[in-house]
C-alpha cells in the first residue's frame, strides 16, 4: 500500500532550526515494517508542491501531524490532497489529540488519531487496504459510511461519520512494550536539508545529528505542559535497546551528535546508570550527547551525572520554570530551588554543560516573582537560559486558568508558538506590558553581564553561527513595536 506521511509547513516568527519529526519517522518506520510503500513529504525542507507529489505518488493514505501552531497549516494542506484525491487523510500529533473534534468535523479531513500513533495507525492502513481489495474505487467517503461500520472498533480515533455522527471511539491503550517498535526510520527524510536540533558540537548539519527517545511520558503534570496528552504511564525502552539504535545511529548513519529527546530521562536511575555503562563498554562514548528536554533535578546526582559524563553526556537541561517559591509550588513541578541549586552544581562538578529554561509569565505572577526568576537564572548560571513567555496550550490547567479568570489575547493556533516576545494573556496584575518587559529583560540581563559576554565570546559554536544568534538576539532583546502590541490589536478586534 502507498503510504504518505506529511509535516505541513509552518514558520515560526525566527530562523529556527529544522529537524527531522522524530513521531513521523517512527510511523514510516512501522509503516515500512508492514511492507508499505512509505513517501514522507516534510513541507519544511521540499522543493515540489504536495500537489505535485500526489499526483505522482498516488497515495491510498495520506497522515499529517499537527502540533497547535501547525494545525491550521495541516487544515489547509488536508485541504490540497483533497483538491487532487479523495484518499483518506489522517490527522495525529498533539493539538489533535487534544481538540479531536475540531479537526475530525473538517470536511478535509476523515479520521483523527489521538495520542501515540503507531499501533492505531498500523490498524487504519490494514483497514483502509483490506476495503481497497474488495472495491476498485475505495475512497474516503466508503470509510467513513456508517453502515459499512468499519471504523466502529478502531480504538483511538475520531471522525465522523457519512450520516453526520460524531464519533470518539475509546482512547487505545498505550504500547505495553517500547522495544517492540522499530528504530525511527531516517532513510526517508532529506537528511542533508535538515539542521541540528539544539548544537551540541561544532558545525555539525542535520544529517550526522540525530534524536533518540528512550522512555515516553511523564509521570508529573505539571499545569503549564501539554504533556498530559501522553499517557501518564511513563515507559522505558530496555537498556539494550537503546544501545542497539544509538550503535545504529553512530555505525550506519555517522552520527557525530545525538539529542535525548525523554521528557523525564532519569526517572529509574538504575535504567540510565546501564545505559551509560553500555555506551561506555560499547566503546560509543566518543559521540557527544546531550539532554534536549529537562530531568529531574531531585534525582541529578553527581555519581549519576559522573558516570553519564563517562558516557558521552555534554549538557543536561533542567526545567527551573520559576525562581518564586510561591509560583514554583502552583504549577505542580513538585520540586523546590534548593534541589534545584543543587542539581545545577552536581552537574557542574560531574564537568557538563547546563541549560535552565525558566517561564516568565505564569498564573499568578507578578512583576517582582518575574524579578525572582531572573535573579534565580543568574544564581545558578546555565551554559544556556532559555526564558519562555508562558503560552497556554489547550489541554493544560494554565489555559483553564486563563479562560476562566483572565484575557486570552491570542486567538488564531497559528499564534502559539513562544519565540516572538508577544504576551499571550493577562491575569490578575499581570498586564502584557509587564510580562513582555520582563521577558526581554531576562535575557538582556542574563547574557550581557560582562563575564557571561566574555564568555560567549571564547565559544566556537558562537563563531560558528554569529549571523544567526546575532539576529535572534536582535529580534529579542528589540522586538518590533508592533509586536508587543497584541493586546491593541486584539481589542480593535484586528485579530480573527
Ligand atoms: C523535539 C521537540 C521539538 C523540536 C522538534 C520538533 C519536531 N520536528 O519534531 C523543536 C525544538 C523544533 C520543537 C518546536 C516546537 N515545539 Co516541540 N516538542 C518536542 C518534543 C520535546 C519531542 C517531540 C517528539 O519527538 N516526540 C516523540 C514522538 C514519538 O511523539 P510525537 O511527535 O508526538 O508523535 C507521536 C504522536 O503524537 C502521534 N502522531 C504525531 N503525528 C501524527 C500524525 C499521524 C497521521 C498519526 C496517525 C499520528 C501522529 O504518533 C506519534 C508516534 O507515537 C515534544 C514533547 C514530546 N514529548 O513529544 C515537544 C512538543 C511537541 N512541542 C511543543 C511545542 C509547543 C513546540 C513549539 C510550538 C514551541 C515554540 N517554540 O513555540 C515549537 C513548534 C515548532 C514547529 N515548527 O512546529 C508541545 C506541543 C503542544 C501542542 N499543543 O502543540 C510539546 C508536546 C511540548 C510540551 N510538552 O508542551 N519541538
Ligand atoms: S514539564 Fe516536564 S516534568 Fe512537568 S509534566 Fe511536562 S514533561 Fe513532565
Amino acid at each position: 500500500m502507498r503510504v504518505m506521511i506529511v509535516n505541513p509547513r509552518f514558520h515560526l516568527p525566527i530562523d529556527t532550526r529544522t529537524s527531522p519529526h522524530l513521531g513521523l519517522a517512527y510511523l514510516a518506520a512501522v509503516s515500512e515494517q508492514r511492507g508499505d510503500d512509505v513517501l514522507v513529504y516534510d513541507a519544511d525542507v521540499e522543493d515540489d508542491p504536495i500537489t505535485e507529489v500526489i499526483n505522482r505518488f498516488d497515495p491510498q493514505i495520506v497522515g499529517i501531524t499537527a502540533n497547535t501552531p501547525q494545525v491550521k497549516s495541516a487544515w489547509r494542506t488536508a485541504q490540497a490532497v483533497k483538491s487532487i484525491k479523495d484518499v483518506p487523510v489522517v490527522l495525529g500529533g498533539p493539538h489533535v489529540s487534544v481538540l479531536p473534534a475540531e479537526s475530525a468535523v473538517k470536511p478535509q479531513v476523515d479520521v483523527v488519531v489521538r495520542g501515540e500513533g503507531e499501533a492505531v495507525w498500523i490498524k487504519l492502513c490494514e483497514i483502509i487496504e483490506q476495503a481497497g481489495q474488495q472495491t476498485s474505487h475505495f475512497s474516503a467517503r466508503n470509510l467513513l459510511n456508517s453502515e459499512a461500520g468499519l471504523l466502529d472498533g478502531l480504538l483511538g480515533i475520531s471522525y465522523v461519520t457519512t450520516d453526520g455522527r460524531e464519533r470518539h471511539n475509546p482512547d487505545h491503550p498505550p504500547i505495553a512494550d517500547l522495544d517492540t517498535l522499530p528504530f525511527p526510520a531516517y532513510h526517508f527524510f532529506k537528511m542533508e536539508r535538515y539542521t541540528n536540533l539544539q548544537p551540541a558540537t561544532d558545525a555539525v548539519d542535520g544529517a550526522k545529528s540525530f534524536s533518540v527517545m528512550t522512555s515516553r511520558g511523564c509521570p508529573y503534570r505539571c499545569t503549564f505542559c501539554s504533556q498530559s496528552i501522553m499517557p501518564v504511564k511513563w515507559r522505558a525502552r530496555s537498556p539494550e535497546s537503546v544501545l542497539a539504535e544509538w550503535q545504529h545511529l553512530v555505525h550506519n548513519l555517522g552520527a557525530q551528535e545525538i539529542g535525548v529527546l525523554d521528557d523525564s530521562a532519569n526517572i529509574q536511575v538504575n535504567r540510565l546508570e546501564k545505559i551509560a555503562d553500555l555506551l561506555i563498554e560499547h566503546k560509543i562514548n566518543h559521540v557527544p550527547w546531550i539532554f534536549v528536554n529537562g530531568i529531574r533535578a531531585n534525582l541529578a546526582t553527581v555519581p549519576l551525572l559522573t558516570r553519564l559524563k563517562q558516557a558521552g553526556l555534554k549538557r543536561v537541561a533542567f526545567g527551573v520554570e520559576s525562581g518564586d517559591p510561591g509560583v514554583l509550588l502552583s504549577i505542580d513541578k513538585k520540586i523546590d530551588h534548593d534541589t534545584i541549586r543543587q542539581a545545577f552544581k552536581n552537574a557542574k562538578q560531574a564537568g557538563l554543560e547546563t541549560i535552565g529554561f525558566f517561564i516568565i509569565g505564569l498564573p499568578g505572577e507578578n512583576e517582582e516573582s518575574m524579578e525572582r526568576t531572573i535573579q534565580f537564572a543568574c544564581e545558578v548560571n546555565p551554559l544556556i537560559a532559555n526564558f519562555s513567555m508562558m503560552t497556554p496550550y489547550p489541554g493544560t490547567k494554565v489555559y483553564e486558568i486563563v479562560k476562566r479568570q483572565g484575557t486570552l489575547l491570542l486567538q488564531d493556533w497559528e499564534d502559539y508558538v513562544f519565540f516572538d516576545g508577544k504576551a499571550r494573556y493577562e491575569l490578575g496584575e499581570m498586564t502584557a506590558e509587564v510580562v513582555e518587559r520582563k521577558w526581554k529583560e531576562a535575557y538582556r540581563r542574563f547574557y550581557l553581564r560582562p563575564h557571561r559576554i566574555a564568555q560567549t565570546l571564547t565559544r566556537k559554536d558562537f563563531w560558528l553561527n554569529w549571523q544567526r544568534t546575532f539576529k535572534v538576539a536582535f529580534k529579542t532583546i528589540f522586538p518590533k513595536r508592533e509586536k508587543a502590541g497584541l493586546r491593541e490589536s486584539v481589542e480593535a478586534g484586528q485579530i480573527v
